[in-house]
């Protein structure tokens, strides 16, 4: 067996003994006396720690070491086959009132999924170790900073924890001087008899992701899948908080924060929310293909935002990792990401080469003659399936991409300005559209649909209404959420500047069914283009739906683009957007009353200008 490689870590010291909350003491008290766990183990945060349990998992066989010489210190995980993406119709938000959840969510009332749960959780850690993993979410010392403790008995959770937050003792700490904390539980479902030999990757066929803002609790059963299991991400950064954002008036969202340079020198920091699987970790890595131009990155898929003090708006992304989609990150595509990729990184559901290397669709243009796919089962180009598993992913650290930006843990967060909304839209949507204004831009999110990819359970490619990108992510009624947003562009107004916001969609197709837009680094053309907005400097045309780049202001300058694909990229067909218009009304009729008028005025409006156009 190969040796672990510890040299290509750094440092850190051993922790020392560490007063414990009392508060979290109880409590990790009271979840073991439901859960019957063999033994428990606080978790530090060291590297030391970290050593112990990939040495752990490996013996396990959840994860195998790859080939040091080749990929240092990293591993690959290959799941149980039904365990591999967020589980959308398992995600319920508990609340009093059914209307409080609103319409998007799955409700359950707080006392009968309680009962539920703790049938499903009692004695589910029987022969298995609990960890207890306290975490902070945004640099500590943040105003931002939010806290939480999750207890799980999977230690490959525990070290993807530790890659995406800020785990251990410095959390725990922050919590012992007053700071309030989340809980949230987490079990595989997977209980072992004395003596009964593990799985590698023990999981359960009935899961659970539960929700209850009201009371600030996660509870997460069956799956150790990154978006059901580390509970600091979605259902915490953005269920949970989301609503803590709704209450303290700041938000709560799933986007990517990059700081943009233009050969002016002058920077830029945009925020941009698209769904799962539709670009926000190319665009945060995005290397321009402009010359002289340079985007940083920031965060790559929450970002949390609010009023400063300066009155301007301002984002810290709460993460410290990225959890990224395999497939389609290559040196053609994403070569940063390729490069943060070096070592130290956990590969799940990718195809392993011979020689103990990762592989997956798009890593190469030449597919590898032999592979071992994601199911560990041999594979050849002719085996007519995916060697990678279509939502394949990597955990790594923010700290150890190359295009990370120097103040992307400033404890003060970046002032934003500009918001960019997109989806994966094959027809209609153009290449990129600019709101007139914040509320229209707020109708803008609140109206983006996109095509379901595999991140989530459902059928790919299936379009549907996904407002704010957020659809599985908030974490209270969808229509008190738009009027949040609403309400904060009211609060902008009155301080500062407000932001723009733009529409974007990189995936429109042509008549042969193939990208019009080349996309990824070439999406810096349109970049140039909102920067230019943001001078002032740049044309704009108006059409029904926004403003959109008058001639010749996008810069296409040698590009192998022809006339017909440059028109139909921004082709606003009326009759299109009128059967938009009825769809987004029957959307927005779901919500009731509580759908701010500021919405249908807005949809009148489309409606008015699609009929003079
Ligand atoms: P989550 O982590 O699930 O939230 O996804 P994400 O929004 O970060 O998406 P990601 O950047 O990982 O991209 C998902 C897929 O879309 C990958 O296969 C990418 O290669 C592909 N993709 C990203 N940007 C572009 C683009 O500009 N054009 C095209 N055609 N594909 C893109
Ligand atoms: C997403 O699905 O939007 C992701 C991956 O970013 S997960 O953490 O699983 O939610
Ligand atoms: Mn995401």
């Amino acid at each position: 067996m190969t040796l672990l490689d510890r040299t290509s870590i750094p440092n850190a010291p051993v922790a020392e003994r560490r007063q414990r909350p009392a508060e979290v003491d109880v409590w990790v008290s009271q979840i073991a006396q439901l859960l019957e766990p063999a033994e428990i183990r606080w978790v530090d945060g060291s590297t030391r720690e970290r050593h112990e349990l990939l040495q752990l998992l490996v013996s396990t066989g959840t994860i195998e070491q790859l080939n040091p010489d080749l990929r240092p210190y990293s591993f690959l995980a290959r799941s149980a086959e039904s365990d591999v993406a967020r589980l959308e119709s398992r995600t319920f938000i508990c609340t009093e009132h059914e209307a409080d959840a609103g319409p998007t969510n799955n409700w359950r009332e707080p006392a009968a999924m309680r009962a539920e749960l703790e049938g499903v959780m009692r004695g589910a850690m029987r022969g298995r170790t609990m960890y207890v993993v306290p975490f902070a979410m945004g640099p500590i010392g943040s105003p931002m900073a939010r806290f939480g403790v999750q207890v799980t008995d999977s230690p490959y959770v525990v070290v993807s924890i530790g890659t995406m937050t800020r785990m251990g003792d410095a959390a725990l700490d922050a919590i012992a001087r007053g700071a309030s904390w989340v809980p949230a539980v987490h079990s595989v479902g997977a209980p072992l008899a004395p003596g009964q030999q593990d799985v590698p990757w023990p999981c359960n066929d009935t899961k659970y992701i539960v929700q209850f803002p009201e009371t600030r609790e996660i509870w997460s059963y069956g799956s150790a899948y990154g978006g059901n299991a580390i509970l600091a991400k979605k259902a915490y950064a953005l269920r949970i908080a989301s609503v803590m954002a709704r209450d303290e008036g700041w938000l709560a969202e799933h986007m990517l924060l990059i700081k943009v340079t233009p050969p002016s020198g002058k920077s830029y920091h945009l925020a941009a929310a698209f769904p799962s699987a539709c670009g926000k970790t190319n665009m945060a890595m995005m290397t321009p293909s402009l010359p002289g131009w340079k985007v940083e990155t920031i965060g790559d898929d929450i970002a949390w935002l609010w009023i400063g003090a300066d009155g301007r708006l301002r984002a810290i992304n709460p993460e410290a990792g990225f959890f990224g989609v395999a497939p389609g990150t290559g040196m053609r595509t994403n070569p940063t990401a390729v490069d943060a990729l070096w070592g130290n990184t956990i590969f799940t559901n990718v195809a392993r080469t011979d020689d103990g290397d990762v592989w997956w669709e798009g890593l190469t243009d030449e597919k590898p003659a032999r592979l071992t796919d994601w199911r560990g089962e041999q594979w050849t180009p002719d085996s007519g399936r995916p060697a990678a598993h279509p939502n394949s992913r990597f955990t790594v650290s923010a700290r150890q991409c190359p295009s990370i930006a120097e103040d992307w843990d400033d404890p003060e967060g970046v002032v934003i300005d500009a918001i960019i909304f997109g989806g994966r839209r094959a027809s209609n949507v153009p290449l990129v559209v600019e709101a007139r204004d914040w509320d229209h831009g707020v109708f803008m999110g609140a109206t983006i649909a996109s095509e379901q990819t595999a991140a989530a359970e459902g059928t790919v490619g299936e379009l549907r209404r996904d407002p704010f990108a957020m659809l599985p992510f908030a974490g209270y009624n969808m229509a008190d959420y738009f009027a949040h947003w609403l309400d904060f562009g009211r609060r902008l107004r009155r301080s500062a500047r407000v932001p723009r916001v733009f529409q974007v969609n990189w995936f429109r197709k042509g008549a042969d069914g193939s990208f019009l837009w080349p996309g990824f680094g070439e999406n810096a053309r349109v970049l140039e283009w909102m920067v230019g907005r943001l001078d002032g400097q740049i044309g704009a045309v108006d059409s029904p739906i926004g403003s959109l780049p008058s001639d010749g202001a996008l810069n296409v300058e040698g590009l192998e683009l022809d006339e017909a694909a440059l028109t139909e990229l921004f082709r606003v067909d009326p009759a299109a957007f009128e059967a938009e218009a009825d769809d987004i009304e029957a959307f927005f009729a779901t919500f009731g009353d509580r759908l701010p008028v500021e919405l249908s005025r807005q949809l009148t409006l489309l409606r008015d200008r699609l009929a003079a156009a």
